[in-house]
């Protein structure tokens, strides 16, 4: 027995010999190692729609991983579907790829017990896009919920995939090789692009207070606008950029209410709702492309006119 036992840990000392100098055999000592995925919590999971267009349309579609299969809801305003993910999740971020029959308007809500709903996110699409995103800030989910609040054309809402992503520790397997691991998840630098960029206003209160002064990195600079709650101020990024959030700092004047709008050719624009402000500074995330940003007044906080020290717009160069 203990002759057995004495020759087993020889060989074992053997082998482990061999692993210490084969480069093959060595993959195996990372066996341990995790890493980080973006991981799907929706796909395949229970769905619940309020309407379908037919029988070849249902809500499962939109979960099945398929990009040629869809969910298409009858042809009204204010259809709906349910994912429920099963257990709750730390949610990231929600991502749509959408069929020609797009919501020009949507609102994503999320709940735990299906019962107790928190609005998320909502959106207004001047103009389609194949896909769009939203982001969750983690928060723990259950259910979520999206809300074809206007459709875009006279059919229904329709979308390809509805994906429900999050962050995933996972074990590395041996099978893989080190070369055909997911590319990194580093991100460029998140900087402030529209420093010293080219803008234009809609007004401005008197010539020391004109567009440029919301973009010179001064918070001693302000653009000011005249009295009216219709004004807007536009910065040209001069390159296609992934647009991470829109800063505003507020001077006494603010926005009780204001859009943010992006474009890639200065004409038309996408609208991201901002929710009322109490001055100061306010920070919307947009997670989206472009090169034009807009800020858009909605209605004003005071009788005077908008009026900001900077205007920053976080995010990186992309072509
Ligand atoms: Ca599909
Ligand atoms: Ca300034």
């Amino acid at each position: 027995m203990k002759k057995t036992l004495l020759s087993f840990t020889l060989a074992a000392a053997m082998i482990a010999g061999t692993i210490a100098v084969n480069p093959v055999a060595k993959t195996t000592t990372a066996e341990a190692a995790t890493t980080t995925q973006v991981v799907n919590y929706a796909l395949g999971k229970d769905v619940i729609a309020s309407s379908t267009e037919s029988a070849e349309y249902v809500a499962q579609n939109a979960v099945d991983g398929n990009m040629s299969t869809r969910w298409s809801s009858a042809f009204n305003d204010g259809e709906w579907f349910v994912v429920d993910l099963g257990q709750i999740r730390t949610v990231g971020s929600v991502r749509m790829y959408w069929e020609a029959a797009y919501a020009a308007e949507y609102t994503l809500s999320w709940s735990q017990d299906n019962v107790t709903w928190y609005d998320a996110a909502s959106r207004i699409c001047d103009y389609y896009s194949s896909e769009t995103s939203e982001m969750f800030y983690n928060r723990p989910v259950r259910y979520i919920k999206i809300t074809m609040d206007r459709r875009g054309t006279v059919y229904g809402s329709s979308l390809y995939e509805f994906e429900v992503l999050g962050l995933e520790e996972v074990e590395e397997t041996t099978t893989e090789a080190p070369t055909t691991e997911a590319p990194t998840t580093s991100q460029p630098t998140i900087t402030n692009i529209a420093l010293n960029k080219p803008a234009t206003a809609s007004s401005i209160e008197g010539v020391e207070y004109d567009a440029s002064k919301a973009f010179d990195g001064d918070m001693n600079t302000r653009w000011s606008s005249q009295f009216s709650d219709d004004q807007w101020l536009t910065v040209n990024l001069g390159k296609i950029c992934h647009i991470e959030y829109v800063e505003f700092q507020w001077e006494a004047a603010y926005a009780a209410y204001s859009e943010v709008q992006v474009s890639f050719d200065g004409e038309n624009w996408t609208t991201y709702r901002l929710t009322k402000s109490h001055g100061i500074s306010d920070r919307l995330y947009v997670f989206t492309a472009g090169r034009y940003v807009r800020f858009k007044g909605v209605r004003r906080a005071t009788p005077y006119g908008y009026s900001m020290y900077e205007m920053r717009v976080g995010g990186w160069e992309l072509y």
